[in-house]
């Protein structure tokens, strides 16, 4: 008691105003969780017969990460997860969501060879969680593509879709018995509209406004065919189920006039429906088919730069997802941008201008701004525009500073995002079954190493054991985990 009061009264003299949390409870089935991926957290990046991936190549060949930092140790996970299912247990969450390293199991990314120490890796941590009571959520790819596979232009090569499937049938067939929730990719703009950017400073030059659809357009058939093969070939016998985790800010009018209610709706559709519509509808959205298309003729290119999916494919995409799993970090504000025609992009083809209220909170991460309300605006429009699925929160959390142990912007945050949550599950009936904190532990926060923290854990990354200390947000998520409640005393 003592400490929630310690708390509120922090959040007040530290923000000034006090958002109004939810007295609402979670219901009993609602299933609460913790998430990592494999290169953020396992080290071990050349161990035991592992392959070189993408980020192994990029950290140890250019400059591009904030610190000049690296996955190579991270929090050492390969040799510290039962460090790590000893928190997850101290949590008391139902799940674990952790990502495979594609170079573990297949160092050169092809079934030719299977590399055992990998699998037993896996086994051993699937095993120990579901004696500990906590169910194994796999991500099947979170960013670290076969170094190998990436030389040959990776998802813009259309071989990759078989390649890929491969390896999700080999995950399926080694762990389904026990693995009932899959996730097969992590967030497909990141790495499909994001990443090519980054690429640039590789000296990688892909051809923006082309690049970015050919790799979703290839993530997406691959997705399909790997959820058709699991239906196919294991469902029956392993009983799992299925989704992708697309990432998405909630787009905010930036004004009451219809261009920028317009404008943000159709920022949404480019960036959630580029994905979720194909899946729910078996197509893109109208809108984007549309724009895209007229872009592409005024900037001069023979066709559209937005791939078309073949009727076989349409069939294949239309159902393929068994909920529909959602990364969801923050919200943007939004105006329309059609009066001018810049160059291609896909950042650039949803013809917005998005920037942030200053009245939102910070966090570390300059794109992490804090508006709870947007959350649940945004699972309202999922609600409404894909059929009322069974929504699964797959990653939501919090960036700041390294070792804040009192870190009360998280808890704050937590507590914000879920009364949002809770509200939209009450009094909007949206039906959203689960929740997962990014993340567990502090971690390699990609291009910002480890400038920038998201853990509930501190990871000391300075000791040899990377020793694992709960912060106040782990006690706080903890408690909120027990009583089902965010606040001192929930209502019925
Ligand atoms: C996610 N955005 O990435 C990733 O899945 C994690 O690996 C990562 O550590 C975490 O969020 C925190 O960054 C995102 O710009 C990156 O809205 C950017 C955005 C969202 C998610």
């Amino acid at each position: 008691m003592l400490y929630r009061s310690i708390i509120a009264f922090a959040l007040i003299s530290k923000w000034g105003s006090c958002y109004e949390v939810s007295n609402l409870t979670f219901p009993s089935s609602f299933l609460f969780g913790a998430a990592t991926s494999a290169y953020q957290i396992e080290g071990a990046w050349n161990e035991s017969g592992k392959g070189v991936s993408r980020w192994d190549y990029i950290t140890h060949s250019t400059q591009i990460v904030v610190d000049g930092s690296n996955g190579d140790v991270a929090c050492d996970s390969y040799h510290k997860y039962e460090d790590d299912i000893a928190i997850l247990k101290e949590l008391g969450v139902d799940y674990y969501r952790f990502s495979i390293a594609w170079t573990r199991i297949l160092p050169s990314g092809l079934t030719n060879e299977i590399n055992q120490d990998g699998v037993d890796y896996y086994n051993s941590l699937i095993d120990g969680l579901v004696e500990a009571g906590i169910q194994p959520w796999v991500t099947m790819y979170h960013w670290d593509v076969p170094q190998a596979l990436n030389y040959i232009g990776d998802f813009s090569n259309p071989t990759f879709v078989d390649y890929v499937t491969d390896y999700a049938d080999l995950l399926f067939s080694l762990f389904g018995d026990r693995v009932k929730t899959w996730i097969t990719f992590n967030e497909p703009i990141t790495f499909c509209a994001h990443f090519p950017i980054a690429s640039a400073a590789l000296g990688v030059l892909l051809p923006v406004g082309v690049s970015e659809y050919l790799c979703s357009h290839n993530v997406l058939r691959a997705h399909a065919r790997i959820y058709r093969l699991y239906q196919l070939k294991y469902k029956y016998s392993q009983g799992g189920r299925i989704s992708i985790s697309l990432s998405t800010e909630y787009a905010e009018p930036a004004s009451d006039s219809p261009a920028d209610i317009e404008a943000a709706h159709r920022k949404l559709l480019f960036d959630f429906g580029w994905y979720a519509y194909p899946l729910v509808y078996g197509n893109y959205p109208r809108v984007m088919i549309d724009t895209v298309r007229n872009l592409s003729s005024i900037q001069g290119y023979p066709v559209s730069r937005l791939p078309i999916f073949t009727l076989t494919e349409r069939l294949m995409l239309r159902g393929a997802y068994d909920f529909i799993a959602l990364n969801h970090y923050t919200t943007s504000l939004t105006a329309d941008a059609s009066s001018e025609i810049k160059e291609a992009s896909f950042m650039n083809d949803a013809l917005v201008e998005q920037y942030k209220d200053p009245t939102w909170g910070n966090s570390s991460a300059s794109w992490l701004t804090v508006y709870p309300e947007g959350f649940r605006k945004l699972l309202v429009h999922i609600k409404e525009t894909y059929n009322d699925p069974e929504i699964v929160v797959t990653e939501n959390g919090f960036a700041d500073e390294p070792d804040e142990f009192n870190d009360l912007g998280r808890i704050s945050y937590i507590q914000s995002y879920l009364s949002e949550l809770l509200k939209a599950v009450h009094e909007d009936g949206v039906k959203v079954t689960a929740y997962t904190a990014w993340s567990l532990m502090d971690n390699f926060e990609w291009y910002n190493g480890f400038t920038v923290r998201f853990g509930l854990y501190h990871v000391d990354f300075d000791s040899s054991n990377k020793t694992r200390t709960p912060k106040d947000s782990a006690s706080y998520y903890r408690n909120v985990i027990e009583t089902r409640c965010l606040v001192d005393v929930c209502g019925e």
